[in-house]
């Protein structure tokens, strides 16, 4: 079971969407153009924990933060393993992985977390670092099963 959370608009939805076309026979690499994306889809609850965080967007880092410090104490997730994806990376201003790890003091943040915390640069809608998020998913769900 895999839990994808993060802010409204950071691209959850995109991201599965992104990820089935991925794994499906038919595609062979070549994502074609981005799917719409509506609030109401319900998709983002696939495999195992992921949190998402738009770089483009730099108001919305300090919620971003809260939200991924609720998630990392939740009882229920101590030995989970935690994707981190800072998604966007296509848009023109977003923050580079160094500039959300100083502002967010990122090394801290994961030097008191009890799980394993891996943190990729993506972008849905190109499709950029999205074999890096499938090949996690498949070694977290072999070390699982
Ligand atoms: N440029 C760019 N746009 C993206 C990217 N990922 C998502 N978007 C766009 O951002 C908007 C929101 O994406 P969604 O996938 O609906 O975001 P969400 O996190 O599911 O949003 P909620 O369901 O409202 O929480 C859509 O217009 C997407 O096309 C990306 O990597 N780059
Ligand atoms: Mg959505």
């Amino acid at each position: 079971m895999c839990l994808l959370l993060g802010a409204p608009g950071v691209g959850k939805t995109l991201l599965v969407k992104r990820l089935q076309k991925l794994c499906s026979p038919d595609c062979k690499g070549d994502l074609g153009d981005p799917p719409s994306t509506q609030p109401t889809d319900v998709a983002d609850v696939f495999l195992l924990p992921q949190f998402m965080m738009d770089a483009s967007n730099p108001t919305q880092l300090s919620a971003s933060c809260v939200q991924l410090l609720g998630l990392l104490s939740a009882q229920q997730l101590s030995y989970a393993s935690v994707l981190i994806l800072f998604n966007k990376i296509d848009l023109p201003c977003y923050m580079t992985m160094e500039e959300i790890r100083s502002l967010i003091r990122l090394p801290d943040i994961i030097a008191c977390a009890k799980q394993n915390i891996t943190i990729a640069e993506i972008s849905a809608h190109k499709g950029t670092g999205l074999t890096e998020v499938l090949c996690w998913l498949q070694n977290q769900h072999r070390s699982s099963s």
